[in-house]
């Protein structure tokens, strides 16, 4: 079958910069290359162009930082999506800060009835403009992708909700706003933070997330961001939480989702070359694609 690469060069969902370089960074870790080596068609479309603001906004004091570049770019990354699923292809995306999966949900989401989600990160991400502690988009996608949020982005692509509480699960969270943990209380939202991968073991995880989304969807997308993983295994990411998930805990849940054949569509977000020590972070991204594409069971 024939993979889609789709690059997101942008770093205006947060404050600091470097992330827009992420896309380049996984292609020089040897992405392709490693999907190749496994049978796999790729194409990769390059990446997406990014409109930059004048001035870029990064402090504290705005409420959707950048928000008409956000959206431009995600409304183009949505119609990518769309095409490449037209044509039959796995979407695979690279970030870009994890503002960009609005618009990889937004180009996903018309093509299932029931799209699953599987949000790997240290974080939530269900923010609005009226429970963000920063302003950042790159905390909310997953809040936008619900139906919650600045209009502007909730209608990208033109329709909203995008997917249904009750079809998302979040692994590894460990830092989860006021807000987030309302909505996530009263929507019903899956989710396993550190404290439940600790005690049941990432293996008891996955296979309770498969077993939870498999009957009731018909196509799962998982975010990957890479400050899921603990800092000191994936240190190139602009929002650092200590006590994160492990090189192997994260390759043995890339794993078992192959094994479960159930994932559809990707993206890896958040890695930034500035913050990183010799590309690790997107090496290990890049790794993780492999592990997630099958190469186990080669
Ligand atoms: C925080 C951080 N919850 C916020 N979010 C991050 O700004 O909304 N998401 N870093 O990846
Ligand atoms: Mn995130
Ligand atoms: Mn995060
Ligand atoms: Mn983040």
């Amino acid at each position: 079958s024939t993979i889609s690469i789709i690059g997101v060069p942008m770093d205006l969902g947060q404050s600091r910069r470097g992330v827009d370089m992420g896309p380049s960074a996984m292609r020089y870790a040897g992405a392709v290359e490693r999907l190749e080596a496994l049978g796999y068609t790729l194409h990769d479309y390059g990446d997406i162009g990014i409109t930059r603001p004048d001035k870029q906004e990064t402090g504290r004091s705005y409420q959707l930082k950048n928000l008409p570049q956000v959206v431009e770019a995600n409304e183009k990354l949505a119609t990518m999506v769309d095409q490449t699923i037209k044509k039959g292809h796995f979407p695979l995306v690279f970030g870009g800060d994890h503002s960009i999966a609005i618009g990889s949900l937004a180009g996903i989401a018309k093509h299932y009835e029931q799209l699953g989600v599987i949000w790997y990160d240290a974080h939530g991400d269900l923010n609005t403009k009226e429970t963000s502690p920063s302003g950042n988009i790159h905390g909310m996608p997953l809040a936008v992708s619900l139906g919650f949020g600045h209009e502007l982005l909730t209608s990208i692509a033109g329709y909203s909700p995008k997917v249904k509480p009750e079809n998302i699960v979040i692994i590894g969270a460990r830092s989860l706003d006021p807000g987030e943990r309302e909505l996530i209380r009263e929507k019903g939202i899956q989710v396993y933070t550190m404290h439940e991968v600790d005690r049941l073991g990432m293996s008891n995880v996955i296979e309770k997330a498969v077993a939870y989304l498999s009957p009731r969807t018909d196509g799962v997308h998982v975010s990957v961001d890479l400050d899921g993983l603990d800092p000191s295994e994936a240190p190139g990411v602009g929002t650092p939480v200590i006590g994160g998930m492990t090189y192997r805990e994260s390759h043995l849940a890339m794993e078992m989702l192959a094994e479960a054949g159930i994932i559809t569509s990707a993206e890896f977000v958040e890695v930034n070359p500035i913050l990183d020590e010799k590309n690790k972070t997107a090496t290990l991204a890049v790794g993780l694609m492999g592990s997630l594409f099958g190469e186990k069971l080669k």
